[in-house]
């Protein structure tokens, strides 16, 4: 028989369900925050064909870019091992491994830095896969966000609270820039997580303060078939990195999986 995958606490999945988001405050230690934020400082010196491969930036490349668009690296996994170890950080995988029904599949990296030039990032959301049975939630698509800053009240992550259930079209006026009840703005300190469904309204607000902003999303599919690990690269990423990596097979659970169930068991 497998193991319970579920490792949410009943507030916690109240919380989810009811915001479309939950925090989890100082996941990483302040030492590896300052090894991140010096190797995104570099990175985002470098242009894309400078990158370290298999670095990339798909913000270069993106149909929407702009000068000022809030530019991401990419594959930061294979660039360093304090990467791989947000990947695999416990208390995130607990709340992905849960809202997966632990069938979690790494799909992307991204360090983000957002300047007071940065473009705003408007309202959107991807995919309606999110459901509750029997009491157990499920988000095929997760976006877990890393602070390594502290983001003040005003500005960063907003989102359309509870707007990841979908009953109904949300109307196409609202502003990222209301405010509650309907639009919420997450002030977070460097080394909180704000783990989202993408199926729930986000975006962020104008950078404000004299330091860049810098966050690392780190997505995760359920059930996900397609795409993989960097196969020329993988000598750069640990075993587990590279398994969380590989598409689920919901007849076989990863082994990852099992060992954080166990460690949490
Ligand atoms: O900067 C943020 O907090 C939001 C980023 C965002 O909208 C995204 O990653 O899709």
């Amino acid at each position: 028989m497998r193991p319970n995958v579920d490792m949410l606490t009943l507030e916690e999945k109240w919380y989810f369900d009811h915001h479309g988001f939950l925090i989890l405050r100082e996941v990483i230690p302040q030492q590896d925050i300052e090894k991140m934020v010096k190797l995104g400082h570099q990175w985002h010196a470098m242009k894309l064909e400078d990158l370290p491969q298999p670095l990339t930036s798909t913000a270069d490349t993106h149909p929407d870019y702009s000068p000022t668009i809030a530019r991401w690296i990419n594959n930061i996994q294979y660039g360093d091992q304090v990467f791989q170890k947000l990947v695999l950080n416990k208390e995130i995988m607990r709340v992905v491994i849960s809202l997966t029904k632990g069938n979690p599949t790494l799909v992307d990296t991204a360090l983000t830095r957002n300047t007071v030039e940065s473009d705003d990032i408007h309202f959107h959301a991807s995919g309606t896969d999110y459901t509750v049975c029997e009491g157990q939630l499920y988000a095929g698509f997760l976006n877990a966000a890393t602070s390594l800053v502290d983001v003040p009240n005003e500005t960063g992550f907003v989102c359309l609270i509870g707007s990841h259930k979908r009953n109904f079209q949300a109307p196409d006026n609202i502003s990222i820039y209301q405010g509650p009840p309907t639009v919420i703005n997450v002030p977070v300190s460097a080394g909180d997580c704000i783990i989202f469904t993408e199926a729930l309204y986000h975006g962020a607000r104008r950078w404000t303060e004299n330091y860049p902003r810098i966050t690392i999303f780190n997505r995760y599919m359920g059930n996900h078939s397609g795409g993989g690990p960097v196969e020329q690269y993988k000598h750069l990423i640990s075993d587990q990195v590279y398994e969380l990596e590989k598409p689920s097979d919901t007849a076989i659970q990863k082994k990852i999986v099992q060992r954080i169930i166990g460690e949490f068991g």
